[in-house]
């Protein structure tokens, strides 16, 4: 049953920080002034929020980038550059976040309204007004803006009905569930064709999405276990909303009436309970109906005829539903940062620092100016680079790569 669990990769890409600028104030008489290159600003992060209006993971299967909004830059006047906006990706309830490689769980997004940081986006640059200090009067350098995090993320998701479609053998489940929705169960005109449940996805002309269980069909007994109903009484127990269809196609006589009686029955004794659950009474085959001693909604999945306004009044149930199930306060959850610094070497001899600090203090506006240069080796060693890389046994004329810089180490420094 592998229409159950609704899988999908996702990649997320969070803003980029805006760069820092370099600038200096005009003043009549002075060739330049003093610095005031504003910051650029951060980038936005991204969240993904469990929300009870998303009911699968549909949305991401052809479109699975999501990127965060980039800061803008820094300008002269001391201007700092916009901030991007945070971007909060909805998922349904219940989905389970898992590392992409080792399928590892990150995150469990179980009730409408719980967050969790997923990517997280770039800090804004400064900029050169920031550099300004007695030695330096006309900082010449302003940093560059962050990267957001790019990572790709597995989400996984077991679907729950939020209908539960039941009615005798043949009369047309199947047929409905595939006219509403991608399912593609196999429909023939004998009872019991569908043997196990099979589960669709509706969406709504405003984006709300609804997940359809097609049951086999239950007849009489199917309480103590007849036919192939008792199973499967189970998935039925789990859904918000019941959906019964009724034939109108007359056969052994069995009237709607007769057919709706057994149905309430068989469910009830199963379960009292299930009776209170909401349900919507439907007449299905109208275009084959020979009388018309059925005064409630009726459908043809042949023809489309009242398929919509079915699909309507479910939507309604299934959302009034959804929001009395109780809310348990939302929540954060939070995820450590990465802000050690490690060393790795690669198979040529040369060695690679990893570590946001470590990259921030190489990514200066313009790393071929002496200036900023100097700056930079000053803050590897504050931040802890140089001590690291020391432990790790570089020795002089090694290669060492830092972000997107390379340079060759000297003992000395
Ligand atoms: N004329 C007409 N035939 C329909 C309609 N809906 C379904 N059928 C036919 O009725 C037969 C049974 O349809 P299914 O969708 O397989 O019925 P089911 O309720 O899923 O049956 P089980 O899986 O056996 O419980 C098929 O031959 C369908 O083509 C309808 O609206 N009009
Ligand atoms: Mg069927």
């Amino acid at each position: 049953m592998s229409n159950f669990v609704d899988e999908c990769s996702i990649n997320l890409k969070g803003g980029d920080g805006g760069a820092g600028c370099v600038a200096f104030r005009r003043e009549a008489h002075v060739a330049k002034g003093g610095p005031d290159g504003g910051d650029g600003g951060d980038g936005g992060s991204i969240w993904l929020v469990a929300d009870r209006n998303v009911a699968s993971l549909l949305a991401f299967r052809d479109h699975p980038h999501r990127k965060g909004e980039s800061g803008s830059h820094g300008s002269g006047g001391n201007r700092h550059g916009a901030r991007g906006s945070d971007l909060e990706v909805k998922v349904p309830e219940g989905t389970v976040v898992l590392d992409h490689a080792s399928r590892a769980p990150l995150a469990d997004l179980l009730h409408h309204g719980d967050r969790w940081l997923a990517a997280q986006s770039g800090e804004g640059g400064r900029g050169n007004a920031r550099f300004l200090s007695n030695k330096r009067r006309a900082p010449s350098f302003a940093e560059q803006g962050e990267h957001g995090e790019e990572r790709w993320l597995r989400l996984e998701l077991k679907l729950m009905a939020d209908v539960a479609i039941i009615g005798f053998p043949n009369v047309g489940k199947s047929t409905f569930i595939s006219s509403v929705s991608a399912a593609k169960p196999k429909i023939a005109n004998y009872p019991f064709t569908t043997l196990e449940p099979n589960l669709g996805v509706v969406r709504m002309d405003d984006g709300f999405e609804m997940v359809l269980a097609d049951i086999p069909g239950l007849i009489e007994g199917a309480s103590v276990g007849k036919g192939l109903g008792h199973q499967f009484l189970r998935h039925v127990e789990r859904a918000r909303v019941l959906l019964v269809l009724l034939d109108l196609a007359p056969w052994d006589d069995v009237s709607p009436q007769a057919q709706l009686d057994v149905l309430l029955n068989e469910i009830g004794s199963y379960r009292p309970d299930l009776l209170e659950r909401p349900r919507l009474v439907v007449g299905s085959k109208s275009d084959l109906a020979t009388n018309d001693d059925f005064d409630g909604p009726v459908i043809s999945s042949v023809t489309r005829s009242g398929l919509q306004s079915v699909l309507g009044d479910l939507s309604a149930l299934v959302r009034e539903a959804r929001e009395s199930t109780p809310s348990i306060g939302a929540t954060t959850l939070h995820r450590p940062l990465g802000t050690e610094i490690s060393v790795e070497r690669f198979d040529d001899g040369s060695w690679n620092v990893v570590g946001r600090s470590a990259v921030r203090a190489v990514a200066l506006s313009d790393l071929t100016n002496d200036e900023a240069l100097e700056f930079a080796q000053a803050r590897l060693k504050q931040v802890g680079v140089l001590t690291a890389l020391r432990r790790a046994g570089v020795t002089t004329g090694d290669t060492v790569h830092i972000g997107g810089f390379s340079f060759d180490y000297e003992e000395d420094e």
